[in-house]
């Protein structure tokens, strides 16, 4: 297929609740819809997902929107492609920058599972039609307990709960143990360090199937001491931005399961590289979450479809953290699963009015 026009749209909403975590409070989220268009007139769709300041990874909408615009669309434009994997070489000469790459490599691969007519959870390769939701308590510590109410009366069955050194981990034992039909993770945000280590080890005893960065990224030291010498077990997000990050994860015994961030690995081809990486391996996946709009989720449930990704994911409902969707129809959670579309492509129809 042809590359024959790429479009790149700003859109901003206010979160219905702030997202509080150690590192950000999100009151509101803009991201960049791409769209590339073949000579058919199929069009693809990705979601650039990088916040407005460097918080969480180092690049920002800002950034991607410039290299999006003044570098990546004119390697793009007008390349004859046989298959999506050709972007992350024709992107090749251009350094780091993943998130801003992930975007329209995303909307190529929605774009060919639309010229073949496939839903694109097949065309990757998924099986699984139900995916488990998953949702998040970013909140104060004394609104926890409510939040995770909610959520089990939405019909949630896993809850992550982002927590940091100060977090009272008796009162977060109480809550777990309210609910011990739930699986509950930990999300630290990398706010651990050397010098409280032995308040991490407090956490142990919580219930949590897992505790996901305790410390910072390069932390591959600490992480692998906390993986040997804590019983809950250790997922590594913000560490896993590379294939080689994996490699590094594996042999410093760093961690037991990754979280899968296609926009900051930068697209589908290197998260399935990840993917396969993993599974050599026998560790555990599953896909992370960037408050993001439908368009990112709906490439993210295709994701969630491979098998061996096998902890459920941050899956919310539309309704979650917006008023309104940019996709149709929403996306729904039903008894704690989102079915997936059959439609081809993404499955939904993107809706970019203001
Ligand atoms: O650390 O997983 C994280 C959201 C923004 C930035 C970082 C993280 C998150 C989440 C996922 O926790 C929230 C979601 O989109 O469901
Ligand atoms: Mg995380």
């Amino acid at each position: 297929i042809t590359i024959k026009e790429i479009g790149l749209k700003t859109m901003r909403r206010p979160l219905k609740t702030p997202f509080k975590s150690v590192l950000q409070q999100v009151d509101e989220r803009e991201v960049i819809v791409v769209s590339v268009r073949d000579e058919s007139g199929h069009i693809g769709y990705g979601e650039c997902v990088a916040f407005e300041t460097p918080w969480y990874t180092e690049e920002t909408i800002t950034s991607c929107r410039f290299v999006l615009e003044h570098v990546l669309l004119p390697l793009l434009k007008g390349q004859n492609l046989q298959h999506p994997k050709e972007v992350w070489e024709l992107f090749n000469a251009v350094k780091g920058n993943r998130m801003a790459k992930a975007a329209l490599e995303m909307a190529v691969w929605d774009l060919f599972a639309k010229q073949q007519q496939q839903p694109l959870w097949q065309f990757v390769g998924g099986t699984l039609k139900a995916i488990p939701a998953g949702i998040v308590v970013a909140a104060d510590s004394a609104q926890i307990e409510e939040r995770v109410a909610q959520a089990n009366n939405a019909g949630y069955k896993r809850i992550k709960i982002k927590i940091h050194p100060d977090t009272d981990p008796s009162m977060l034992k109480s809550v777990v143990n309210s609910y011990p039909k739930l699986l509950f993770f930990a999300d630290a945000n990398g706010s651990f360090n050397k010098d409280n280590f032995e308040r991490l080890k407090e956490f142990d005893d919580v219930g949590f199937a897992l505790i996901e960065q305790p410390f910072g990224e390069r932390e591959w030291v600490l992480h692998a001491r906390a993986t040997a010498q804590l019983n809950t077990k250790i997922c590594l997000d913000e560490s896993i931005a590379s294939v080689e990050d994996v490699q590094q994860m594996i042999e410093s015994k760093a961690g037991d399961i990754v979280v899968l961030k296609m926009s900051r690995l930068g697209g589908w081809t290197e998260t399935l590289k990840v993917v396969n990486l993993c599974r050599e391996h026998s560790i555990s996946m599953w896909v992370g979450g960037m408050i993001e709009f439908g368009v990112s989720k709906a490439h993210n449930l295709a994701l969630a479809s491979l098998p061996s990704v096998d902890y459920p994911g941050d899956f919310s409902a539309s309704t979650h953290f917006w008023e309104k969707d940019i996709i149709q129809p929403a996306i729904i959670v039903d008894n704690g699963e989102i079915q997936l579309s059959d439609q081809i492509g993404i499955g939904y129809t993107v809706n970019l009015a203001e």
